[in-house]
C-alpha cells in the first residue's frame, strides 16, 4: 500500500452510511458452481475486493436459500442465476457482456453472463458499484462492450527497453531474455481485464532483429506462457512482426507478399504459431513506416502486404492490424508541398474496400503523431469499405512523458464525438466509425500505445493511471464522460473523501488544457528536442526530414495547408468540416497554426492577437502548472503518505519546467516578431 501498484484494484475501506446499507447482506457470501478459471478468477477478484473495501471474508454460500451474490453463465448450472435472469435479459446479453441484477425474491446479487469473460467483468462492474453505491441502490442492468476490438500496444523491446516508456523498462524481457515474473504478469492482466482490454499485444511494432523471432520455435513456447497468462482474464495476446520477416537468416531471398513462396513461408509461421498458441490474436504490421521494411520495396501496395498476412493467418481466425502510420520521413525541409499531414489518408484512402475481411486497419487519432493538439484523422468517414480501429496514445510521448499529468481522456472524447459527416446530414461521429455500426464492418474498435513499465506503480507518474484506466473505460464505453471516469478512479484509487476526490478530479480535468497552454499554441505542434521529445525546442524539428514544421519568421507562422494556397490538406475532410478548416475565419482558434500561417498581429476569434495568445497561454499555463501543486498539497494527511508524496514529487518538477517552457517559447516569439508583451512581463 502506499506504493501504487494495486493501482485501482486497491479497494480502499468503504465507508457504508449506516444501517440502511442492506446490500452487506449479500456481499458476505457468494455463490459459484463452474470450475472454470476465469469464473475462478472472478471469485478470486470477488473476495480479494471486498476483504479489502469491506474488511470481510467472503464466504462460500451455503445454505441454498441464504443471502449471497451469485454468479455464473446462463448455462453453467448455477440455479440462483437461472431463477433470477429471464429469457429476454439473457438474449439481450452479447459475448462479452454481463447482466447484474438485485433480486430480493432470490435473495441475491446476481451477475450473469453467456460466457466467462462476462461473468469476469461484471464482477469487476460490481465491485466498482459496491465502492462508489451507499450500499442501497437497486442493480440491475445489461452492460455490452461498445466496441470489439479494445486494445493495448506495447512498444517493448526483447532487449527490456520500451520505446517511447516512461516508467522503466519491459515487465515481460529484459536483455533477450523473457523475464520469469508470473505474478507481475497476471497482476497486469487483472488491472487490464478489469477495465476492459481484450487483446495486447507484446512486443513493439519497431520489430528489430531478435523479436523477428518472436513467431519461430525458439521462442513461441515463452510466447505461449504469457498468452496463457492472458487467457484467464479474457486477453487475446498479438505480435508486432516484421514485414521482411522471411528475409531473415536468409531463408528466402525476398518478401515480396505476391511471390508464392513467401506467402506459404507465412501460412507456415501462421500454423506454427495457433499450434502454440490457439486463441493467437494475430500481427499487428507497421510497414513502409518510419524505415520499416514493407510493400513498396517490391512495388506493391498495402493492400498486397496485408492480405498477404491475412491470407495465412485465415483458417485460424486470426486478424492482421495494419497500421496507417505511412509518411515520408525522409523529406526536404525546403520542400514546401509536401505534407506529412496528407500522408495516411493519400496512401490508403484509395485502397478502401481492397483489403480482405480480417483486416483491419489501425489509424492515429490525428494525421501526424500524437501531438497535444491536432485535428482528426480524415481518414475516419472517407474509409467505408474497410475494418479500422483508431490507435490512441497512452503513453504521453508528447504531452509530458509521465512527468507532467496530463489527463487525455478529454481529449480522446473529442475526437470520438467529431463528426465526420460520412453521412451528410445524418451524425457520423467517429466512435461509430471504429465501434462498425456506421458501415457495419465486420471488426472494429480501438487500440492504444499502453503507458506502463516496471515502476512498482506502473505508470511513473501516478496520475497517469487514470489515462490508463479511463482508456480501457472509454474503450469499452464511449458514452462515458471524461469526469466521470476521472472521478471513478479517484475513487477506486484514493477512496471516497469528497475533498479527495474534488481535487484530483480537478487536477487531471485541468491538466490537458494546462499543458496545451505553456507547449503548444494553436494547433502548432513539434515545438519539442529532437529524438527524446521532451522539453521545449522551438526549432528543434524546423530544419528536420519529419514533415514537422511551423514557419515562424518575422512575421508569422503556422502551417498553410488549405486549398487555396498551401498544401490541400483541409480538402481531405468532408462537408462543413473541410469549409471549416479551410477558412481562415472559421478556423477554430486551437488549430488555427495547424491550418493557416498568419500574421502575429492576426486576431482571434477570442479577440487576441496571436502573439499576444502566445505570451498569456505561456504566462497563465505556467502560473496554472503551479496551482496544481498547490491544490494536491491541500491533501496531505489525506491519503496514504506513499501515494501523496510520488505525485507531489512530479507536480514539483511540472511547475519548474513548465517556466522553462514559458521563457523559451515566449523568447523565442518575441525575438522573432518584435511584438511588445501587452503586459510587459518579462520575456527575455
Ligand atoms: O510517435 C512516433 C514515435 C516512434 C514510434 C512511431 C510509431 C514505434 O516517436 O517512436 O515508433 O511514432 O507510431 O510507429
Amino acid at each position: 500500500r502506499g506504493s501504487g501498484y494495486e493501482a485501482w484494484l486497491g479497494y480502499p475501506r468503504q465507508q457504508f452510511g449506516g444501517s440502511t446499507a442492506s446490500d452487506l447482506e449479500y456481499y458476505g457470501a457468494l455463490y459459484i458452481v463452474e470450475e472454470n478459471e476465469t469464473l475462478q478468477a472472478a471469485a478470486q477478484e470477488y473476495r480479494r475486493g471486498m476483504a479489502s473495501m469491506l474488511g470481510i471474508a467472503v464466504a462460500n454460500a451455503a445454505e441454498p436459500g441464504g443471502a449471497c451474490v451469485a454468479i455464473g453463465t446462463f448455462q453453467g448450472g448455477n440455479e440462483r442465476i437461472q431463477n433470477v435472469f429471464d429469457e429476454q435479459t439473457i438474449r439481450a446479453v452479447g459475448p462479452e457482456g454481463y447482466a447484474i441484477r438485485k433480486s430480493r425474491e432470490n435473495h441475491c446479487i446476481a451477475v450473469g453472463a453467456s460466457s466467462p469473460i462476462g461473468v469476469l467483468y461484471g464482477v469487476f462492474h460490481l465491485l466498482r458499484l459496491a465502492k462508489t453505491s451507499t450500499g442501497n441502490e437497486a442493480f440491475d442492468e445489461v452492460v455490452n462492450p461498445a466496441n470489439k476490438l479494445r486494445m493495448i500496444n506495447h512498444w517493448d523491446n526483447f532487449d527490456g527497453s520500451i520505446e517511447r516508456g516512461y516508467a522503466g523498462h519491459s515487465f515481460f524481457y529484459k536483455h533477450n531474455r523473457f523475464l520469469d515474473n508470473p505474478q507481475r504478469l497476471r497482476d497486469y492482466a487483472r488491472m487490464m481485464s478489469s477495465v476492459g482490454i481484450n487483446a495486447i499485444a507484446v512486443n513493439n511494432v519497431n520489430v528489430h532483429e531478435q523479436e523477428t523471432l518472436f513467431i519461430s520455435p525458439a521462442y513461441l513456447p515463452d510466447i505461449s506462457n504469457i498468452a496463457d497468462i492472458f487467457r484467464v482474464y479474457g486477453i487475446r495476446l498479438y505480435l508486432s512482426v516484421n514485414f521482411a520477416s522471411p528475409l531473415q537468416g536468409g531463408e528466402l531471398g525476398t518478401a515480396d507478399p505476391l511471390d508464392p513462396e513467401v506467402r506459404s513461408w507465412w501460412r507456415g509461421k501462421a500454423a506454427g504459431i495457433y499450434a502454440a498458441i490457439p486463441d493467437f490474436g494475430g500481427f499487428v504490421v507497421k510497414a513502409d513506416s518510419e524505415n520499416r521494411p514493407g510493400p513498396f520495396t517490391y512495388g506493391r501496395d498495402h493492400a498486397d502486404g496485408a492480405n498477404m498476412l491475412a491470407e495465412a493467418l485465415e483458417p485460424f481466425g486470426g486478424l492482421v492490424i495494419w497500421r496507417c502510420f505511412v509518411y515520408n520521413c525522409k523529406q526536404d525541409w525546403r520542400d514546401r508541398k509536401t505534407d506529412r499531414a496528407r500522408a495516411a489518408y493519400d496512401h490508403f484512402k484509395p485502397l478502401d474496400g481492397r483489403f480482405h475481411t480480417n483486416v483491419i486497419l489501425q489509424i492515429k487519432n490525428g494525421p501526424m503523431d500524437f501531438q497535444v493538439r491536432e485535428p482528426v484523422s480524415p481518414l475516419f468517414g472517407a474509409l467505408q469499405q474497410t475494418n479500422q480501429v483508431i490507435e490512441f496514445q497512452i503513453a504521453q510521448e508528447y504531452t509530458g512523458q509521465q512527468r507532467h499529468v496530463c489527463y487525455l481522456v478529454p481529449q480522446w472524447k473529442e475526437v470520438l464525438e467529431f463528426n465526420t459527416y460520412a453521412k451528410g446530414e445524418e451524425d457520423a461521429p467517429v466512435k461509430h466509425v471504429v465501434d462498425g455500426s456506421i458501415w457495419n464492418n465486420r471488426y472494429s474498435g480501438v487500440a492504444a500505445v499502453s503507458n506502463v513499465g516496471d515502476d512498482l506503480n506502473w505508470t511513473g507518474h501516478l496520475l497517469a493511471q487514470a489515462n490508463l484506466y479511463g482508456y480501457g473505460r472509454l474503450a469499452w464505453n464511449p458514452e462515458l464522460s471524461a469526469e466521470c471516469i476521472a472521478e471513478e478512479w479517484a475513487r477506486l484509487t484514493f477512496g471516497s473523501d469528497p475533498a479527495v476526490l474534488d481535487t484530483v478530479t480537478r487536477i487531471l480535468l485541468d491538466s490537458w488544457s494546462i499543458y496545451e497552454s505553456y507547449t503548444a499554441p494553436l494547433g502548432v505542434g513539434w515545438m519539442i528536442n529532437p529524438d527524446h521529445h521532451y522539453g521545449p525546442n522551438v526549432d528543434g524539428y524546423e530544419y528536420s526530414p519529419w514533415g514537422t514544421y511551423h514557419f515562424a519568421d518575422n512575421r508569422g507562422m503556422g502551417v498553410d495547408r488549405t486549398v487555396r494556397s498551401g498544401t490541400g490538406y483541409s480538402a481531405q475532410y468532408m462537408g462543413p468540416n473541410a469549409e471549416r478548416y479551410e477558412s481562415l475565419e472559421d478556423c477554430p482558434d486551437e488549430l488555427l497554426l495547424f491550418f493557416h500561417h498568419v500574421p502575429y498581429t492576426h486576431v482571434l476569434h477570442s479577440g487576441k492577437t496571436v502573439i499576444q495568445h502566445i505570451y498569456d497561454t505561456h504566462f497563465e499555463g505556467a502560473e496554472r502548472a503551479a496551482e496544481l501543486l498547490a491544490s494536491w498539497q491541500t491533501l496531505q494527511g489525506r491519503m496514504e503518505e506513499g501515494l501523496y508524496l510520488q505525485v507531489e514529487e512530479r507536480l514539483l518538477e511540472q511547475a519548474e519546467h513548465a517556466k522553462e517552457w514559458r521563457d523559451k517559447i515566449n523568447t523565442y516569439f518575441y525575438r522573432k516578431s518584435g511584438i511588445e508583451d501587452q503586459q510587459q512581463r518579462t520575456i527575455y
